[in-house]
């Protein structure tokens, strides 16, 4: 799969600017590391999007932030909220040092991290065709977002690898039932929950949480929810498809 490479080199050489987008919910497991090499060799600016930061707290967004920043200007956008668009544009103009034409903006990251919103956030119209299913985006698109501005859309160019379930779940590139670990996945969405902010899963799935390790709060999730097998115990793959689909649709935010 080498065409990806082709076409992310293509982006940063055409454009003036260019945005990694990432999840703000995960923003270290959706950045990439080659992408921002690559940029970086250019020396063309930077700009690292938080997206979908209406599903985070402002803490978290916060310390995210802070911690980006340290490697790019770092602006977070809320595309569903039409939070932080402005804020972006403004980036933009600061970090372009273009006269006399428009800028030209790539945008490049994951899969369904959120790249055509952010576009139509900034244009300020649904020019960027959007979808839940990744991979909506097909070819490279230029979309023109008010004056001065003209957004190379690109499609989640960067794969992921055959076994990054993980990945592919918390990001909602695979659902639920496509996932062949869907147990794996939903404990690793559950230790993010806990790290970042616990209170979100002892309300919504009205549990209290101790010290127990993700899968036992699995089991205390499927409890409570009455998920149960013939013998009593706990049926764990449909607790576990319940809390991928809950966090899929932004009902977890944390
Ligand atoms: N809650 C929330 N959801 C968002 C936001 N932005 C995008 N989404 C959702 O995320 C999904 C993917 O959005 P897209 O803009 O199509 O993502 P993309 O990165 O262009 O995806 P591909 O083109 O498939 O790579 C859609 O279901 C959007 O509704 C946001 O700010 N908040
Ligand atoms: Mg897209």
């Amino acid at each position: 799969m080498a065409s990806y490479k082709l076409m992310i080199k293509d982006v940063i050489k055409k454009a003036d600017v260019l945005l990694e987008v990432v999840d703000a919910r995960f923003p270290d497991e959706t950045r990439n590391s080659e992408v921002e090499r690559n940029v970086e060799r250019s020396r063309k600016p930077l700009i690292i999007v938080l997206s979908k930061c209406d599903l985070v707290s402002k803490e978290t967004l916060e310390k995210s932030k802070s911690r980006l920043s340290k490697i790019a200007p770092t602006v977070f956008v809320s595309s569903k909220e039409r939070f932080g668009t402005t804020m972006l544009r403004h980036k933009i103009l600061e970090v372009a040092d273009i006269k006399g034409r428009d800028i030209l903006v790539g945008s490049l990251g994951y899969p369904n991290t959120g790249k055509s919103s952010v576009i139509n956030g900034v244009a300020g119209k649904n020019k960027a065709s959007t979808s839940s299913i990744s991979g909506h985006t097909k070819g490279v698109q230029l979309v023109k977002a008010g004056s001065r501005i003209v957004f190379i859309d690109t499609p989640g160019v960067i794969p992921f690898d055959e076994n990054d379930e993980y990945r592919q779940g918390l990001l909602g590139v695979k659902d639920a039932t496509h996932l062949s670990d869907p147990i794996g996945v939903s404990m690793k969405i559950i230790e993010t929950i806990c790290a970042e902010n616990k209170p979100v899963l002892e309300e919504f799935y009205k549990v209290e949480i101790g010290n127990e390790n993700s899968y036992e709060i699995l089991e205390l999730i499927g409890l409570k929810a009455n998920f149960l097998k013939k013998k009593g115990e706990v049926d764990e793959t449909r607790v576990a498809i319940k809390i991928i689909n809950d966090w899929q649709k932004g009902k977890l935010l944390i």
